[in-house]
Parts: C-alpha cells; structure tokens; sequence
C-alpha cells in the first residue's frame, strides 16, 4: 500500500529524476537550539538501503507470538487441548480477554460449519477470521483535502511521537508535501531541541518557543501553515502518563487552541503507542481517545519484543483506525498498516 492516498492530486506531480529545487531555509525562531550539546539523531542522516524486506522484518519482529501458533497446529489433532493451547497462545500475545474470547468462539464455530477436519486448515481459519478482525482497522491516511492538512500527534513520552514525527515528514516530503513542525512538547527542552535540530538538517521548519506555551507554540504553528499555505502542519506534544488528569486536560486545551487558529483543525488527532506496552496499549487508546476523539494511531517497535496481538484488542475493544505501524528507527520502517499483511506476519 502506498504511504498517503491524496484526496486532490498536487498539479506538480514529479515524476521522472526529481530535480532537487532549493528547500526553504527553516525560519529562524526563539529559541536557538544548543549545538553545543550532543543531542540524539531522530533519524540517520544516511539512509543505507534495506537489506531485507518489509516483510520478512515485520515476521521477525512478531516471531515471538509468530512461534508460539504456528507451533500448536503442527500435527496437532483438532480438540480441547488445540483450543486451550490456542487461548493462552492468544492471551500471551497481548490480544486481551476479549478478543481472543472472540476468536476462539468463531473459529470453533467455523470448524463446525466448514467441518473441518485437519489443523492447517484451522490455521487458515484462523488467518481468515483475524484478517476480518484487524480489516477495519486498515486506513489509508489521507492528504490534500485541507490546506494545510493540521495534525496533533499525542502520546505517552518515549512511545515515539517525535520520531515518528520525523519519519512521516520525510514521506511525504518524498510525495511533494510542504511541511511544518511544531515543537508542543514544551515540558522538556531536550525534546523542543531534538525536533529543532533534526528539522534543521532536514530543511524542515519548526516552530519552537523558549516560554513553553504548547498552545501557543501550536497555534503559531497554525497560523504560519496557513499563511505560507503549505500542505501539512505537524504538531508534536508532550507525553506524561495518561492517568494524570493534568496532561489531558492541557492536550484538550492545545487542541481546542489549535481549533481556532484554523476551523475544523486539528484535522488529525493521532496516538502514538509503542507496540511492547502490551494491554496497557488498550488503556492509553481508551484514555486518549475519551479526551481528544482520536482519528488515528500509529504502533511503534513491533520490532523487538512486540506481541502484535495488542491489535485484535483494540480491534474489539476500542476500533481506532491503524494508519502507520513502525519497525524501526529508519525512514523506511514506518509503513501503512495493511491487515492481510500483518496476519501473514503472525500466522504465515
Ligand atoms: N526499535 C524501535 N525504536 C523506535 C521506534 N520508534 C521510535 N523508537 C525509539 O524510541 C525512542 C523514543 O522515541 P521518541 O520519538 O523520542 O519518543 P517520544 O517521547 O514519544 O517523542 C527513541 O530512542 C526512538 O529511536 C521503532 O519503531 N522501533
Ligand atoms: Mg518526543
């Protein structure tokens, strides 16, 4: 699937060798970044091509709860003991009470109205029925329907929000976008300065200010895309727990102020989680989702310890869209979510 789908094609389209026109020099604000200090990259400069593919890395990723299914349908007779094994397989790759009641309700049901007699062929039902499952979650993630397109990125600190940040740019700076960054995450001057020096090297402008008014750095942010009329406008926030009602309430607040920098925005809400919290992921997307109404989120890390399994959760439990999902710290390793693909992943 490709990265964005465009609701109105730009009319400079490149196509054949893109000539490199001069980027903007990023706008010089407040707050200067401290050179001095040496900062974490957000991203390699150098982008060293993928030596294997999407794939095969997203299977390696989830091979944990990849392993443990596969395992149970080998020679496996078609009984209690397959089911039981089956559930806690479920249960322990994060897929929560819920879902894997469900699942196991419906392939058992299915078994017995396609009379199915051997354990690959339970397999396979199983893939069916979590491809149905996770489907409704696929989305593609849409630009070029507003001018700029205004998008809110929330999260719980070291989920990957500023990373993710930085990836989604280079995107669609590839698709021809224009983008604008918004250092909202106040709280801590490290992060304000990551962004700020990351966007520095990648020509891409970010809004930053010394006095730490997230709502003000957003709302400036707005104004600014609007006035230059560019295409995206990506704001970056801070991220304490969810449980602190104080974090929420002043996420409401930047979003309700970025609201009325520009009508109808922010026009994507997204939640970052990363992939190894595990069913703590389905109670940062409810608490999210209950204060900002989230229009998507993206799941980071699904390549170390990840479980996957925390997607037939949400699926069930909280069905928020799942635009991108995250391999790694490379450009390359953030990709649309695509069902078919991620089942393979878990059950191929
Ligand atoms: N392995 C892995 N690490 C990631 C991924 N996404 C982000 N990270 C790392 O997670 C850490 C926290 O990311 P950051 O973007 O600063 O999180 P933030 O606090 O939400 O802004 C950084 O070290 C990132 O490089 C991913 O998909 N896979
Ligand atoms: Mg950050």
């Amino acid at each position: 699937m490709s990265m964005f789908s465009f609701f109105k094609k730009k009319p400079v389209a490149p196509e054949v060798p893109e000539v490199k026109t001069p980027a903007p020099a990023p706008t010089p604000t407040a707050a200067t970044p401290a050179f001095a200090a040496p900062l974490p990259d957000l991203l390699p400069i150098e982008e060293p091509a993928p030596k294997l593919s999407w794939m095969s890395r997203l299977k390696a990723g989830l091979s944990k709860t990849s392993n443990n299914l596969s395992i149970l349908f080998v020679g496996a007779k078609i009984d209690d003991e397959l089911y039981e094994e089956l559930e806690a397989a479920l249960l322990m790759s994060d897929a929560g009470v819920d879902a894997t009641q469900y699942l196991l309700d419906a392939l058992k049901q299915k078994v017995k109205d396609d009379k199915l007699l051997d354990a690959a062929a339970v397999k396979a039902a199983l893939k069916q029925l979590l491809i149905e499952l996770l489907t409704p979650l696929q989305r593609p993630f849409e630009l070029g329907r507003h001018q700029p397109t205004v998008m809110m990125i929330s999260g719980v600190n070291g989920a990957g929000k500023t990373t993710t940040i930085g990836k989604l740019a280079k995107h669609m700076q590839t698709h021809g976008q224009s983008v604008l960054l918004a250092a909202g995450d106040t709280f801590r001057a490290a992060a304000r300065e990551q962004l700020m020096v990351w966007g520095q090297r990648n020509n891409i402008t970010v809004i930053s200010q010394a006095s730490g008014d997230p709502a003000a750095v957003s709302f400036d942010a707005v104004q600014s895309g609007k006035a230059k009329g560019l295409d995206v406008v990506m704001i970056d926030t801070a991220g304490r727990l969810p449980t602190q009602l104080h974090l929420m309430e002043e996420l409401k607040k930047v979003q309700r102020v970025i609201g009325k920098g520009m009508e109808g925005a922010p026009h994507e809400t997204l939640l970052v989680i990363d992939g190894n919290t595990g069913q703590n992921a389905l109670a940062q997307v409810k608490a999210f989702d209950d204060a900002l109404k989230l229009t998507g989120l993206v799941i980071t890390k699904l390549d170390g310890t990840a479980k996957g399994g925390v997607l037939a959760a949400i699926a069930r439990v909280r069905p928020v869209p799942v635009y991108f999902i995250g391999i790694g710290e490379k450009i390359e390793d953030l990709q649309p979510f695509v069902a078919a693909e991620f089942v393979e992943a878990l059950l191929g």
